[in-house]
């Protein structure tokens, strides 16, 4: 019996590499102060470790996201855009690439449509979807790299698979969802996991 499978996948932290892209541009823009290593990150968001760190470090971590160009040249995480077009190929698939973009919308919207654009082409633009609500969206999986993904809906469709990042990678058995470990996992094998 065979109904199609609907895959969601994330993409910052999951196909863009939000984390390297912010801490270089930081660094760059803000040589004198201190920053957090990739290897020290711990926490979803970037602007309040940053903000433990040293109060005034939250407001400039997010002057960086808040730039024009951060975006649109964050580099592809390895494997990821060969993955879901291989993917977006497959039978019995729909893929779509389920995005929030940040509430500074001058920049950040626009250059989600240029990356995938980029790195896709421009029909995989009818795959994106800019949502700051995931549990609105339905689906058979959601690949994301953030550990609790909350909205209004209670009961979301979709089963989250927690795709392994920097500051992921140390949560244990509260965080109870699959993993994909990286994009050399074996994502086909969770797909088929969710065929009927
Ligand atoms: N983001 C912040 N603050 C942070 C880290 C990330 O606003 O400290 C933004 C970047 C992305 C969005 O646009 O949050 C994360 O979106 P998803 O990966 O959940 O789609």
């Amino acid at each position: 019996k065979k109904k199609r499978l609907r895959v969601l996948v994330d993409m910052d932290g999951v196909l863009a590499d939000f984390e390297g892209g912010f801490l270089k541009k930081y660094r760059a823009r803000y040589p004198d102060e201190p920053y957090v290593t990739l290897e020290e990150r711990r926490g979803f968001w970037v602007s309040a470790q940053y903000g433990q760190l040293r109060s005034d470090l939250c407001d400039k971590a997010i002057s960086i996201w808040e730039s024009k160009d951060f975006f649109l040249e964050l580099d592809p995480l390895p494997g990821g855009v060969e993955a879901v077009k291989e993917m977006a190929k497959m039978d019995n698939t729909d893929v779509f690439i389920c995005t929030s973009p940040i509430k500074h919308y001058n920049h950040c919207p626009y250059e989600k449509y240029a990356w995938v654009e980029k790195h896709f082409g421009h029909d995989f633009l009818d795959q994106v979807i800019l949502t700051r609500d995931k549990t609105l969206v339905c689906g058979d999986i959601l690949i994301d790299d953030k550990p609790d993904i909350l909205g209004v809906e209670p009961n979301p469709t979709w089963e989250h698979i927690l795709f392994t990042a920097c500051h992921n990678q140390h949560l244990g058995e509260s965080c109870p969802h699959r993993r994909l470990l990286s994009w050399d996992d074996d994502w086909r094998a969770i797909l088929d996991s969710k065929r009927k």
